[in-house]
């Protein structure tokens, strides 16, 4: 694995890579995932108890994750056109690789809209079937608040994510309680209309 930055979030297997991605980077991965989302438009997903989400979600690759009013999980088709998600983009691919050192590439990529005011409570990720394998997050657009503590609960501490900015959750970060409490508008003129786009790559089974 490429060694990442150093950053304080006093989490193990938090690793962090700021500006990993540099402008030339992230206009061309901005097309690729335009290119996808063009295939599997972005929509609202629902909570289980009903509440939709102020994120706006699609996928890339063989799995995607979903959410409605029958629970969380990973499915092969989008659940308003009832296709395959597009192939995952091959920047972030080779990102995967670079990063994690990994043989096997992520088969799921959850796309992730802010705009405005929307923002994501704290949770932890344990719909994949192995919470051994690292999640791979990819920042572009405005900067965001992003809030993580450890998996037990107890204290968090807020670490800026900036367009470009890589992190992988590795280790003991895996299972860590983690959310984006909001975007900061206009920090990055990326997204024409400002926003913010999250990927994660992962491997859901
Ligand atoms: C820590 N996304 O999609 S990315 C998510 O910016 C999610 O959209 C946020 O939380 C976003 O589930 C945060 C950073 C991140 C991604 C996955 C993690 C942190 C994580 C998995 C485990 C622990
Ligand atoms: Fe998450």
């Amino acid at each position: 694995m490429e060694t990442p930055g150093q950053l304080e979030t006093g989490l193990e297997g938090f690793r962090f890579w700021p500006g990993a991605l540099g402008p030339l980077d992230q206009t061309c991965l901005l097309a690729q995932v335009r290119a996808a989302v063009a295939q599997a438009p972005f929509y609202r997903p629902e909570t289980p108890g009903g509440r939709p989400f102020s994120v706006l979600m699609t996928n890339c690759g063989p799995l995607g994750w979903v959410s409605d009013r029958t629970g969380y999980r990973y499915q092969p088709l989008h659940p308003l056109t009832g296709r395959p998600w597009p192939p995952i983009p091959p920047l972030l691919l080779a990102l995967w690789d670079r990063l994690t050192g990994l043989e096997s590439p992520p088969d799921a990529c959850l796309v992730n809209l802010y705009r405005g005011p929307a923002r994501m409570g704290l949770h932890q990720d344990r719909d994949e079937a192995d919470l051994t394998a690292p999640v791979l997050s990819v920042s572009l657009g405005d900067t965001a608040m992003f809030r993580i503590g450890p998996a037990a609960g107890g204290a968090t501490r807020v670490v800026r994510l900036a367009s470009g900015d890589v992190c992988a959750l590795t280790g003991p970060a895996r299972l860590a309680r983690h959310g984006i409490d909001r975007t900061l508008p206009a920090t990055s003129r990326l997204l024409t209309g400002g926003g913010r786009l999250n990927l994660t790559l992962r491997r859901a089974r």
